[in-house]
């Protein structure tokens, strides 16, 4: 899943793609690099962040949205209703919510209605405050209980099961340790029965690896951390990853395969 995010501050890539041509185009290369799903968001979800309002939005996603759907399988991330069913008006076919359908009342009944793909991801708060929530006795364990309670809530409201895709959320609500945690027992969320998807790219626990340790090392030199993280999501049951720099997924994961004996 290749990250399109049109937003002036993301941490990751804020404001490089914020005019849609330039998101589109975006878009466009990492489609062509390999990318099977665009990511496309306009809401960032950085510590601290404030939100944008809902017209504010949808007037960053939907043209990218509408434009990019021509070349590849759309996700729309998004953590409100009304976002989601105009990108999936628009030929969105995949709604991406990092709060799991915890943020606003309407993203579960519309996903069920709509019976389309959703990933539900771990939250607990939004960005301006989530931090402050980072307390786990054991983080695998209490992610898998609340992600459970999503599954629950969403299963009941008749979102159908193959439809379901949930992640660990790296970094919303996580400490750099549980972040570790959570990518070393990988194998521990395949669990609850879904597929899983893994968005470390660029996140600030691997801002401080190598030569970098206890310095910070800028989201754009975190590609390689990434990569290697993306490996071990692939071998650890993970079903995708949720990156920016597609090259360096897609030449890491061929290695990985080679070295596994897998097809040349
Ligand atoms: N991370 C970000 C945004 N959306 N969606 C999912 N499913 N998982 C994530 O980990 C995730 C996400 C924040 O990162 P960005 O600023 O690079 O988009």
């Amino acid at each position: 899943m290749g990250v399109v995010n049109v937003t002036p501050d993301s941490f990751s890539d804020g404001g490089q793609w914020f005019q849609p041509e330039d998101a589109v185009a975006h878009g466009r290369v990492l489609r062509q690099q390999g990318a099977d799903v665009l990511d496309v968001g306009g809401e960032s979800t950085r510590p601290g962040a404030q939100r944008p309002t809902q017209e504010e939005e949808l007037r960053r996603v939907l043209p990218v949205v509408e434009a990019l759907c021509a070349v590849a399988p759309v996700s729309v991330d998004t953590m409100r209703a009304a976002v989601a069913a105009a990108a999936l008006d628009a030929g969105a076919s995949l709604v991406n919510d990092v709060s799991g359908g915890l943020a606003d009342p309407e993203m579960v009944p519309l996903v069920a209605e709509r019976g389309v793909a959703y990933v539900a991801m771990h939250w607990r708060g939004h960005s301006a405050r989530m931090q402050s929530r980072a307390r786990y006795d054991d983080v695998v364990a209490d992610v898998l209980r609340e992600l459970g309670e999503r599954v629950e809530q969403l299963l009941g409201a008749g979102v159908r099961p193959e439809h379901l895709v949930l992640d660990p959320g790296f970094g919303f609500a996580k400490t750099p340790e549980h972040s570790w945690e959570l990518l070393r027992r990988l194998e521990e969320l395949t669990a609850l029965g879904h597929p899983v998807l893994v968005g470390t790219s660029r996140k600030g626990f691997l801002g401080a690896v190598g030569r970098a340790a206890g310095a910070e090392r800028a989201p754009l030199e975190r590609d390689v951390a990434t990569a290697v993280t993306t490996v071990h999501a692939a071998t650890h049951g993970a079903w995708g990853v949720r990156v920016h720099d597609v090259v360096a997924t897609l030449d890491a994961l061929d290695v990985a395969e080679t070295l596994a004996g897998g097809p040349r």
